[in-house]
């Protein structure tokens, strides 16, 4: 079952159509299962690298129906036709994981959202551990082409810190930052965790550099995004063939 306010669950893909030299970041899914099979039918078989970057749970109707998909392709891509998938961690699973050993975060986790059948999967599938291996930040091997330049693409759940070197975030940072600075001029960073009202990405030149912000909603709009980015080869192997 829908939220009350959500009547229509859509999964988009902004940008190109994937193929293999294509990374998509998907936004926050908030239990959206029917958006990220949109998606999935969207992106499978084309050989792309796929990154989540969290907030898998809570909210939304179907969060063990998402973890359950996501668990399974991160664990067998090639299966579902994808190069790479990367799972990120997000703040609402940092609640889920706190949530076990502190009635605090218990507190706090059921007032964000908090389902008990998210709770359940995770204890029925003893996929604590998974959950809890989940990285904060992905930077992807290849640079990719964004508004006509080659960039660099680090992705990570909140925003990234500028303050300190990427190998060297904050833990604290990666999931709850909202302060939107870009970390330079050839980085297009890429984050969910606030939601974009108008349901579609957001980007944001910020004097030290580019920050694409695809938390399109999801329990809100209904609207879960794909943001998807040409690798910077793909468009060397297209000229070379004219
Ligand atoms: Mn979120």
């Amino acid at each position: 079952m829908n939220p009350p306010h959500v009547s229509l669950q859509r999964g988009v893909v902004w940008g190109r159509q994937p193929d293999s030299h294509s990374v998509v970041v998907v936004g926050d899914l908030h239990g959206l299962a029917g958006a990220l099979k949109e998606i999935l039918d969207r992106t499978c078989f084309t050989g792309c690298t796929l990154v989540f970057i969290g907030d898998y749970i809570d909210r939304g109707p179907d969060g063990d129906e998402v973890l359950h998909a996501v668990r399974s392709l991160t664990a067998n891509p090639s299966a579902y036709g994808y190069r790479q998938v990367v799972a990120l961690r997000g703040n609402h699973e940092d609640m889920i994981l706190r949530a076990r050993h502190d009635s605090h975060w218990r507190d706090c986790w059921q007032a964000n959202g908090g389902r008990r059948k998210d709770w359940n999967w995770l204890c029925g599938h003893q996929a604590w551990d998974w959950l809890e291996s989940l990285p904060l930040l992905y930077q992807h091997p290849e640079e990719i082409v964004f508004q006509g330049r080659r960039h660099h693409l680090i992705a990570s759940h909140a925003t990234v810190n500028r303050q300190y070197s990427l190998d060297d975030q904050k833990e604290e940072d990666l999931l709850w930052r909202r302060e939107v600075a870009g970390y330079s001029h050839d980085t297009l960073c890429v984050h969910g965790h606030t939601v974009q009202a108008g349901g579609v990405p957001v980007l944001q030149n910020t004097p030290t550099g580019p920050v694409l912000m695809i938390d399109t909603g999801s329990v809100k709009t209904g609207i879960v995004t794909g943001a998807s980015f040409p690798e910077a080869r793909s468009l060397r192997l297209l000229k070379s063939r004219d």
